[in-house]
């Protein structure tokens, strides 16, 4: 069911909206990602290094022709309607590329945009294969507030609730697009690396069951027994949307991104959850998200490169 390995399609989301500190003032910068990930070689590598095919339209989608007019804060989310018609946006563009049965790399932005990469592969993969897919979630945090339980009102910290149905809206234009199809069960999803969550969040959690590994279980039993444990959770043959937000490296190895939190995975460790999934050939889309080169002029390149080598590593570079 795989999709041809040497078949990318990349999409390259310019959109900070997600992690708006106020309607008037984002957080800017993590737009600036893609461009620095480019830049800084890799395209160019995974078509010569890597050898794979790339289908990718040359842009960094800034999405401004889908900037509303007006955009007040609604069940306190910041900037709705825009993260809404952007997300909307790029799970057409992920669905297309994950349709055609190519392997999609999205390239973020804050995490928001997931909510349009997973909707996305999830609606081609029901519709190609027939086939749920599974989603690991690596991250400092989980991503799953609800509008209600959310302390911020940023989006970023919400994708997982709207792909999951915790969170669910009627209004078209504040992710009332999300339809079952494009949705993702609570037993398909895994964490790796969590060690921020917030109260609301933790009972989320547990309630639904969702199967998480914190950065406390990464130290009990190593990295190696984690992936084993995820893998095993999700089952084999089974499509893998991987969403690695560059927060979940310890700030040592990736200090330029929006919500750093120390006592994260080590560099290697990151690229060894990357290498395990692309070990097990049922990798379909990678989202590489939250790299932010203007937080951290110092540690912008030491970010874009740890950026870099998850990428690679994903997609079976280091492997032999
Ligand atoms: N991220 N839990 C916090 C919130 O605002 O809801 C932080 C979210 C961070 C999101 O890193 O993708
Ligand atoms: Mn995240
Ligand atoms: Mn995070
Ligand atoms: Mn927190």
């Amino acid at each position: 069911f795989l999709p041809n390995r040497h078949d990318l399609g990349v999409v390259a989301v310019g959109f900070s909206g997600g992690q708006a500190r106020t309607n008037s003032c984002p957080k800017p910068g993590v737009d600036a990602a893609p461009m620095a990930l480019i830049e800084a070689g890799l395209i160019k590598q995974l078509e010569e290094d890597l050898e794979k095919k790339v289908t990718y339209d040359g842009k960094v989608h800034a999405y401004s022709e889908l900037l509303p007019t007006e955009d007040p804060d609604y069940r306190g989310m910041k900037r709705p309607k825009f993260a809404s018609a952007v997300t909307k946006e790029v799970s057409e563009q992920v669905y297309t590329h994950a349709k055609a049965g190519k392997l999609v790399v999205t390239l973020g932005g804050d995490h928001s945009i997931a909510i349009g990469t997973v909707s996305g592969t999830a609606k081609a993969i029901r519709e190609r294969l027939g086939r749920e897919i599974a989603v690991i979630w690596v991250d400092a945090h989980a991503d799953i507030n609800t509008p209600e339980t959310s302390d911020s009102g940023n989006i970023h910290g919400m994708p997982v609730a709207f792909l999951t149905g915790l969170a669910t809206e009627d209004r078209e234009d504040v992710f009332g697009w999300l339809k079952p199809e494009h949705r993702l069960s609570t037993k398909k999803l895994v964490y790796i690396g969590l060690r921020d969550i917030d109260k609301g969040e933790k009972k989320i959690l547990r309630e639904h069951g969702i199967k998480a590994f914190s950065m406390h279980d990464v130290d009990r039993h190593g990295i190696g027994k984690i992936m084993d444990m995820a893998l095993g959770w999700i089952g084999s043959d089974t499509p893998i949307h991987l969403s690695f937000d560059i927060d979940a490296l310890d700030p040592i190895y990736a200090p330029s991104t929006g919500t750093a939190v120390r006592g994260g995975l080590t560099l290697r460790e990151g690229d060894f959850i990357c290498e395990c999934v692309a070990e097990t050939g049922s990798l379909i889309a990678l989202d590489l998200v939250e790299v932010n080169p203007s937080l951290d002029e110092q540690g912008a390149s030491d970010t874009v490169r740890a950026g870099l080598s998850i990428v690679r590593c994903a997609l079976g570079d280091t492997l032999l």
